[in-house]
């Protein structure tokens, strides 16, 4: 696959909704040739045709998947590590060690596979940049959340690992930690039980995937040089992962 233009080209992961889909409208929107990557092809591929964009099947916890995408994807400018996503929330005595291994390997390793896949493209572009979502869940403990906690914690010093080791080289790092965003996040977390998903940002307003997209799309197109570290963005009732203002 080559560039269908002279666009610089931006990888979102996790692309077929929520925040990977708003940030690949959004990034299509400034300007980039945005590849989609996600296990749900399809729906990448309605985003990509409204966008001019393509259209990549991705796994990130599968290494085979990941190579085949990568193998499609020969210049790469933007790297944005979006896919990942929690199971459950229990305290640490009742872990499910399943539901942990997924959230070690969507969050985790699906970065590592993505960043050790692109990278050579991203330095070959001579102006990379990466772009990993984490989660205000990179920054705090909270009860029951030590899975996901745990796996986002892991996810960001990944992150913040580059910024030292790709000193000198032409690739900038930036992290992205939202709280509260209304997704099919929490449906995931709680295994489809729609009113356990929307108990969550019951009584406030959460933020949107768009009101996310928006603050990745400010932080790829600051000039070269302008390295934007860590964004943090909460809802205004929101003031830590385990404390929110909710209108009854
Ligand atoms: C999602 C935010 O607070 O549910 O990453 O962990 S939180």
């Amino acid at each position: 696959m080559t560039s269908p233009s002279d666009r610089p080209t931006a990888v979102v992961t996790g692309a077929s909704s929520g925040i990977g889909a708003a940030t690949a409208r959004a990034l299509a929107g400034a300007g980039f040739h945005v590849v989609l990557g996600a296990r749900r092809v399809d729906r990448c591929a309605e985003i990509a045709r409204e966008i001019d964009g393509t259209a990549v099947r991705l796994d990130v916890t599968d290494p085979e998947s990941v190579s085949a995408f990568v193998a499609a994807v020969p210049e790469c400018r933007l790297l944005v590590n979006n896919a990942g996503g929690a199971k459950g929330l229990e305290p640490v005595a009742d872990a499910d060690e399943d539901a942990w291994r997924w959230m070690w390997e969507a969050n985790v390793l699906g970065t590592l596979r993505m960043v050790k896949g692109l990278l050579p493209a991203l330095v070959a572009s001579g102006d990379g940049h990466i772009v990993t979502v984490t989660s205000i869940a990179a920054l705090e403990p909270y009860d029951n959340g030590a899975g996901y906690t745990g796996a986002k914690h892991a996810q960001a010093m990944l992150h913040r690992t580059l910024r030292g080791e790709l000193l000198g080289q032409p690739v900038r790092l930036t992290e992205i930690a939202p709280g509260m965003v209304e997704t099919e996040f929490s449906l995931v977390r709680f295994a489809g039980d729609a009113e356990k998903a929307d108990n969550v940002y019951r009584g406030l307003t959460p933020l949107t995937a768009e009101d996310v997209a928006e603050t990745i799309v400010f932080a790829a197109t600051r000039p070269s040089h302008v390295n934007i570290d860590l964004i943090v963005l909460k809802p205004r009732a929101q003031a830590s992962a385990m404390r929110a203002y909710r209108e009854e």
